[in-house]
């Protein structure tokens, strides 16, 4: 039986990717850190009572910031295959913990390869790198490949261009199986609730259902190349399957503006948005008001634009090209941007029902939105 160790088992996706492993009989081992409140919600389903025999769903508690507990949990393991997925994942809150991004998106990673190196599992570990086409960054104009040149564009994309070239000199010099995923934006219903989709999925059923007026957001502009999770966690897997180790970029090869998103999710719900401030530089708009919290109000009143989540370097354009991914891995799509967008609709508006329902027997529930 193959042993996998899953760094960030408890995000999106390790989720995804746990399911996966056990579905083809791997004995799948996981990092989580310590809170003060369980942090297992997305991977509860797969929870295996450890005094049971054959079970092949381990947690560890541990963190990429501490190389000894790095070690010990590898050498424990002996894992097969390692997925580095661990990370302080989000662009804008890296502008504000940028050391502590570099220490575990960046260093986390050497923690990880120096390890394998150290523990002299170089010929039997195979390690996935989880990349991102952030490192892109400032690089626009045509679509992305594993050939472009990389421009991060903030604290977050530069860490991880560390991990990056870490993966890549490690390969190199020690003759490693370890692989970058260069994977463009995924989601999901199991995205955190602060990335531009979750948040505005988990909106749009919020205010269908009458538990919030307005959707405050930043900028509307950007656009992203966006696929569903569940697709890309099975091109991880494909990535540590071959010959020899090499990196990929995955994407679905279409870009789509956040305005355009967000007007799909609502019409999930029914509502049509008309964007007054269409075609207007809202990010312009709101540094020429006099206070910095002024709001403009558009689409019926019900999005609203917030100057705070404007990040200090904007990343304007993501779009990716799939085709070594396609060609080599011989990987496929399942989900195109409507299914996506549907998927999390769906579960949302099933999750806010829930909490209608419990509201309707006097319960309390969590109102926590961005
Ligand atoms: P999430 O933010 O959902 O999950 C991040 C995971 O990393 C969580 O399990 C989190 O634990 C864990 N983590 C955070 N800090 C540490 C730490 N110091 N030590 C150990 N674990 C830590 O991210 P996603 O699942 O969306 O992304 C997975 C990976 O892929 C990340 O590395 C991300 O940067 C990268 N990526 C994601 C893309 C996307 O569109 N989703 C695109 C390209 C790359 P906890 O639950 O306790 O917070
Ligand atoms: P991103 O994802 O930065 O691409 O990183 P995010 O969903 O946070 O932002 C996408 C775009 O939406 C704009 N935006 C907003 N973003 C957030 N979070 N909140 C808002 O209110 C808002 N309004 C507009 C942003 O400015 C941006 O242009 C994700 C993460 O998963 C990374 O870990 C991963 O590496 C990349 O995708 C690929």
């Amino acid at each position: 039986m193959k042993k996998a160790l899953i760094t960030g088992i408890t995000g999106q996706d390790g989720a995804y990717l746990a399911e996966l492993l056990l579905s083809k009989g791997y004995e799948v081992h996981g990092i989580k850190r310590r809170s003060s409140l369980f942090n297992t919600e997305r991977i509860d389903h797969l929870y295996q009572d450890p005094h049971e025999k054959g079970v092949r769903f381990k947690l560890h508690y541990g963190d990429l910031s501490d190389s000894t507990n790095v070690i010990r949990i590898i050498q424990e393991i002996q894992p097969d295959e390692i997925y580095n997925l661990g990370a302080m994942s989000h662009v804008r809150v890296s502008f504000d913990e940028p050391e502590y991004t570099a220490q575990v998106d960046g260093i986390g990673t050497l923690r990880i390869l120096e390890a394998v190196r150290l523990l002299g599992l170089t010929k039997k570990t195979k390690i996935y790198q989880a990349s991102t086409s952030e490192l892109y960054g400032g690089v626009q104009g045509h679509a992305q490949s594993e050939e472009t040149p990389f421009y991060p564009r903030s604290p977050y994309a530069v860490a991880k261009l560390y991990g990056y070239w870490i993966t890549v000199n490690y390969r190199e010099a020690y003759d490693m199986y370890a692989c970058n995923g260069i994977l463009f934006n995924h989601e999901s219903p199991l995205r955190g609730e602060t990335f531009v989709t979750r948040k505005i999925t988990r909106a749009a059923a919020r205010i269908a259902l009458g538990f919030q007026d307005k959707l405050y957001l930043g900028n509307l502009d950007a656009q992203r190349d966006w696929g569903h999770a569940k697709d890309y966690v099975e091109a991880m897997w494909l990535i540590l399957q071959q010959e020899k180790p090499e990196d990929f970029v995955i994407a679905t090869g279409v870009t789509t503006r956040i305005r355009d998103f967000v007007r799909m999710a609502f019409a999930e719900v029914g509502i049509e948005l008309d964007f007054r401030g269409e075609g207007i530089d809202e990010k312009a708009y709101v540094a020429s008001c006099s206070n910095p919290e002024y709001q403009l109000p558009i689409g019926k009143e019900i999005v609203a634009i917030d100057a705070k989540y404007f990040r200090p370097t904007e990343v304007d354009l993501l779009l990716g090209d799939p085709t070594k991914a396609k060609e080599k891995l011989g990987w496929k799509l399942k989900y195109d941007l409507p299914a996506l967008v549907k998927d999390m609709m769906d579960a949302d508006i099933a999750l806010f029902k829930r909490d209608q329902l419990l509201a309707s027997e006097g319960h309390r529930v969590l109102n926590y939105h961005e």
